[in-house]
């Protein structure tokens, strides 16, 4: 096999069976700036996008920006954006060369670059995906310089952007306004006027688990395609993107529910039932994983008493209080996309920034059951397993980090758990950052978690998982 890479020169080269491009990846005129270069814009919406440039329409070349790390900015430069994505389901697997990805630059140290992108003439929309922690007044004063130089540049007859953010937060298009906003200086009041009038923030919900790169799918990718890529991705066949009816050009709505995503001005339906549903399930698996050295999510579905404890989760305390009716379809489709072999979805990856994750996905189900009279039982579970998570070392007494911006403080609070538990229940379940005020006020709250933690600590994690299932609260 020779041992060339994937880029421009070589596309020719690429095994037959996989899909390419088919169109001229175009060097600089570039339509969307995407903020935050990670596994999950790579095989979600630059694969919408590339289906839009598939039909003919140029206007969807990507400028990607990796935020922070230049190492992957410089892998994907090398092969001219260019990366495969092996794509499994229950009918087989396939590879992609999505084209998309035209330009890209890394926010820290080539500031410049991704201001005169946001400028540019060719430029229609900003896509977001930087991660729940993200949202900060450095991302906001990022895109206000760019939005400043588009106004300067107005004269010319500039328009405004679609800004669409596309992390999983609820109403992530009102945060991102709201943001740039709450940061903007009085100086910029005449900016902020025009970015009311003239620039659109829908809302959005995205879907498709893609696991980071690993190099069992590089290797995978070299057998694929028959060159090396170093960017290489897995993922799964379903994907589904929703976004609010709200777009500085009209006509981007027709063009991207043509590709099959849902144009709709419900989005926060799809959003709640997303977030509580697949991320809730995700970020209680994950902990469990971790803490019991199981490697993935599809190696703990796989297990009949966690998919049961996922099962009821969804079933008991998180559909009762969604909007979205085709609940039960949604929450047995998951089931089957958890278990897919090929994803190999690490739960360390997924318990990654659980301070920040959680808030989104937990305390309105637990609320919700709350306000109803009806048991939280699950999520108390799911709650005393995070606290058992922040020791920091799983049951075989293997140590592991806490990749978490809170990691400092959830390690202080979960170090001495077990010689003391009621002071670290204390600490952990009285942070409002993570449970939002009405729950850390919640005395029956704090009683169940206490509860399970104990059970945790004593009989482990899986025997009180298998406990909690046979429980008919
Ligand atoms: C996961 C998500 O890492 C995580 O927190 O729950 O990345 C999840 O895989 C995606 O939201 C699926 O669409």
């Amino acid at each position: 096999m020779p041992d060339h890479l994937l880029e421009r020169a070589t596309l020719s080269q690429v095994s037959a069976s996989v899909k390419t491009p088919g169109y001229t990846t175009h060097p600089t005129e570039t339509g969307v700036v995407h903020l935050g270069l990670g596994a999950f814009h790579r095989a979600h919406q630059a694969m919408v996008f590339d289906q839009l440039l598939r039909e003919g329409d140029s206007r969807w070349g990507i400028h990607g920006v990796g935020m922070t790390q230049p190492g992957l900015v410089n892998k994907l430069r090398a092969q001219d954006g260019l990366y495969s994505v092996r794509i499994a389901g229950a009918t087989g697997v396939e590879w992609q060369v999505p084209g998309a990805l035209w330009q890209t630059s890394v926010a820290t140290t080539e500031r410049p670059k991704v201001l005169a992108a946001i400028a540019a003439k060719s430029t229609r929309w900003i896509t977001l995906t930087v991660t729940e922690k993200g949202y900060t007044p450095a991302l906001a004063q990022l895109l206000i310089d760019g939005l400043r130089l588009r106004h300067a540049n107005g004269a010319g007859g500039l328009g405004g952007l679609t800004i669409a953010s596309c992390d999983n937060l609820q109403g992530n298009g009102h945060k991102l306004k709201a943001l740039i906003h709450a940061t903007a200086s009085s100086q910029d009041e005449a900016l902020m006027q025009w970015v009311d009038a003239h620039c659109a923030f829908p809302c959005s919900m995205v879907d498709r688990i893609v696991p980071a790169a690993t190099e069992e799918v590089a290797t995978a990718a070299k057998e694929a395609l028959g060159l090396t890529d170093d960017c290489a991705l897995s993922t799964e066949t379903f994907w589904e993107w929703v976004i609010e009816d709200n777009f500085v050009d009209p006509g981007d709505a027709a063009l991207l529910a043509k590709c099959g995503v849902r144009v709709t001005n419900d989005v926060h339906s799809y959003e709640e039932a997303k977030l509580r549903m697949l991320n809730g399930s995700h970020s209680a698996m994950a902990l469990m994983g971790a803490i019991t050295g199981r490697p993935y999510i599809a190696s703990c579905i796989g297990d009949d008493h966690i998919r049961e404890f996922v099962y009821r989760l969804m079933s008991r305390e998180v559909a009762p209080h969604l909007s979205r009716t085709d609940w039960a379809d949604y929450r047995d489709a998951l089931i089957q996309r958890f278990g897919n072999p090929y994803l190999k979805h690490s739960v360390h990856q997924i318990a990654t920034d659980s301070s920040q994750k959680i808030p989104q996905r937990w305390p309105p189900s637990i609320l919700g059951q709350m306000a109803k009279g009806q048991s939280f039982e699950h999520h108390a579970l799911a709650a005393a397993i995070f606290l058992r998570y922040t020791l920091a070392v799983n049951e075989q007494g293997h140590a592991y980090t806490l990749n978490d911006p809170q990691a400092e403080s959830l390690l202080a609070i979960g170090k001495d758990q077990v010689a003391d538990a009621a002071s670290s229940l204390k600490a952990l379940l009285s942070r409002q950052d993570l449970w939002g005020i009405e729950l850390t006020r919640n005395a029956h709250w704090a009683e169940r978690v206490a509860y399970w933690h104990d059970q945790v600590i004593h009989q482990g994690v899986d025997a009180t998982v298998k406990f909690a299932i046979t429980l008919d609260a």
